[in-house]
């Protein structure tokens, strides 16, 4: 196989190399986090008071581990390493709102961040012959602006057409023929289906490759959508807190995906004990982002469940690969791309006095999106024969919901002890979609 690399040198460079340009890396991240508050309290308590602290990478299992708790914590401006003026963007997770996980970026660490979502496009054979659909959604999210910004680098043209409205979609793919697509696994399902049901023929279409990620898929998931839409499809891994898209990608080999090592240092460990576990051996990721200067995070729990892939990879580039991403150690779910903790249905609801006190998270397919069902109680009171005033509560709670968590649920009122109680542990979420992975 012919690859290409954006940046031989680097992507090729030997593991030794590679080791002592962490090490620098990481001692700058050190200093750069030492201008936060948060980092200034945490790092002097576990003894790290200066860049000088950190001799070899063994150092970096000082640095305590940092948690979106944390982030959190320090919304809006705990992590903040430059003064505001040098920033010029910024980004928050998906789906969350309240004091969100936001990150702020200074020029510079743009266009680092848009120079590792280029090589990842060039990796998998785009070139700036290549006419590329963006088919996710723009805002804070960062899927949107990273990827845009990524294929305008590589010098495709850039069709920012955002999630949505397959119709639109399909005119922009035949107008402009478009050869290259992002979006996440499930709309790449709903684009293909939609194809069908609109007679739309694929031999009218230019398609050759499309990135899939933001949420967890499996590789028959690929294989279908490959073998539906005639295209190759590569795994693209990647989240807010550390800049977005660009973080771990498949090369043309489509087996696991590389980290990029001068930009991340990447350990799994066991999310109990917390330990590293053994090389092959799955875990969770931690991530620490070197070279970022307006938002340094040190050793974030990803809550990601993966592992180191063993060996080298054909393609030649000496950065490790990780397997995919197969599910999380935490409860937060992903509906349709968009990431929602049941805590936050749980504040959203629970904040309404017609709200009684037992509740039900419900997801399913709906062909091949998700569909998410709240179902919840309401008071005695509040539950009478007339239904008109139980459709407006019905419509009250959908649009609180939605504006939380920014996903349209359907939501189903029930009568005052009438949803299942469990013993122990309640369990509130029943996630009846597939399990293929
Ligand atoms: O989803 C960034 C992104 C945009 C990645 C576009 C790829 C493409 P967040 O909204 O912060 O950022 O969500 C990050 O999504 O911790 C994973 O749990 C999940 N995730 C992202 N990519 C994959 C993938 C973006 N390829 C969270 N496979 C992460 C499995 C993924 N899970």
């Amino acid at each position: 196989m012919n690859h290409q690399y954006w940046n031989e040198k680097i992507e090729k460079m030997p593991r030794k190399e590679l080791e002592v340009w962490q090490l620098e890396r990481l001692k700058d991240a050190v200093g750069v986090s030492l201008r936060t508050p948060f980092y200034k309290n945490r790092l002097s308590q576990a003894g790290i008071k200066s860049p000088g602290d950190i001799k070899t990478l063994e150092d970096l299992k000082r640095i305590p581990f940092t948690t979106k708790h944390d982030l959190r914590d320090g919304f809006p401006y705990g992590f903040l390493a430059v003064p505001k003026e040098e920033v010029i963007r910024l980004h928050a997770s998906s789906g969350t709102t309240g004091a969100p996980t936001t990150i702020y970026f200074s020029r510079d660490d743009i266009s680092r961040w848009t120079s590792f979502v280029a090589r990842c496009i060039y990796g998998t054979g785009c070139t700036k012959a290549d006419v590329f659909q963006n088919m996710i959604t723009y805002g804070l999210f960062t899927g949107g602006l990273g990827f845009h910004s990524g294929g305008e680098e590589v010098g495709m043209m850039v069709i920012p057409s955002g999630a949505g409205n397959t119709t639109r979609q399909f005119r922009l793919m035949r107008d402009f023929g478009t050869t290259v697509l992002h979006a996440t696994p499930s709309f790449l399902l709903h684009v293909e289906s939609k194809m069908r049901e609109e007679g739309v023929s694929r031999d009218s279409l230019r398609l050759k490759r499309a990135f899939a990620g933001a949420e967890p898929y499996s590789e028959d998931t690929r294989r279908r959508i490959e073998q539906l839409l005639h295209i190759d499809v590569y795994n693209s891994y990647g989240l807010s807190e550390m800049n977005g898209p660009g973080v771990a990608f498949e090369c043309q080999e489509k087996n696991g995906l590389h980290i990029w090592e001068d930009g991340y240092i990447a350990e799994i460990i066991n999310p109990e004990t917390l330990q590293p576990v053994a090389d092959g051996e799955r875990g969770e990721l931690v991530l620490t982002i070197l070279c970022r200067e307006a938002t340094p995070i040190l050793r974030y729990r990803t809550r990601d469940l993966t592992g180191f892939m063993p060996g080298p990879c054909p393609c030649g580039r000496t950065h490790r690969r990780l397997y995919r991403i197969t599910g999380r150690s935490d409860d937060m779910l992903i509906i349709n791309g968009v990431n929602v903790f049941p805590s936050q249905i749980e504040e959203a609801i629970m904040a309404m006095k017609e709200v009684g006190n037992n509740y039900l998270i419900e997801l399913e397919k709906d062909g091949v999106l998700d569909r998410l069902t709240v179902k919840t109680e309401v008071t005695p009171e509040s539950f009478m024969d007339d239904t008109r005033p139980l459709n407006a509560l019905k419509e009250k709670i959908r649009r609180i919901l939605q504006a939380s968590i920014t996903i349209n649920p359907r939501v189903e009122l029930h009568e005052s002890g009438s949803l299942p109680v469990t013993e122990g542990k309640a369990v509130r979420v029943k996630d009846l979609r597939p399990k293929d992975i």
